[in-house]
């Protein structure tokens, strides 16, 4: 399959794996997961036919593990706006989290810190470049260090996506440097 139908699929999924389910009149469970005959039926009836074949080619060679495939169900692993429970355990963080954002964003998150805005939680990187990458999507990127761990010390939950995104509900402005 050649990069870009897989990038359109991958971006179908994540509008109504992540966003908009109703859309195609999808139904989630409550942890996000969709029935693989439902999702491909409901999307050949929108007007976008996916086979099985290409969901199980994007699922694997997602740049981003972005979904997960399992047996004859499907979710995003991370990024929803609606209303999903992962039931990711609270795990400890490292000492240092980043969170890449545009320039635009800086002031505001430094007098307010991180809010999850149209998501669920507040996305984290484990690793500087990671968050650049993420903070660039939207303009000339700057990288905020996060004290994850005194933030965890202090009584905040952490969770981590089983594609390594590390997510908390807020980060409260003292824990940014
Ligand atoms: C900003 C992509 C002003 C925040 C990425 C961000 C990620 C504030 C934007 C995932 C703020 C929200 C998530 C405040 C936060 N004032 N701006 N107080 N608090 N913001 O897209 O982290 O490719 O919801 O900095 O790789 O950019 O979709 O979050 O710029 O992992 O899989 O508000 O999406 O993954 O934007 O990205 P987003 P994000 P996928």
């Amino acid at each position: 399959m050649d990069a870009r139908r897989t990038v359109k699929i991958s971006k179908y999924l994540a509008k109504h794996l992540r966003h908009r389910p109703e859309r195609i009149g999808l139904t989630l469970d409550a942890g996000g997961w969709a029935r693989v005959p439902d999702l491909l039926d409901a999307a050949a009836r929108h007007g976008f036919p996916i086979t099985r074949a290409e969901l199980e080619h994007v699922v694997a060679v997602n740049d981003k593990r972005r979904y997960a495939l399992d047996g004859d169900r499907i979710r995003a692993v991370q990024g929803h706006s609606i209303e999903v429970d992962l039931d990711l355990p609270v795990v400890p963080p490292p000492d240092l989290l980043y969170h890449g954002t545009p320039e635009r964003h800086a002031e505001s998150i430094r007098r307010e810190g991180l809010r999850p805005m149209g998501r669920h939680a507040v996305h984290l990187s484990a690793d500087d470049e990671t968050a650049r990458r993420v903070g660039a999507r939207r303009g000339a990127p700057v990288v905020l260090v996060v004290e994850a761990g005194r933030m965890a010390a202090d009584g905040h939950e952490f969770r981590v996506s089983a594609n390594g995104v590390w997510l908390a509900g807020a980060v409260p402005p003292e824990y940014l440097r």
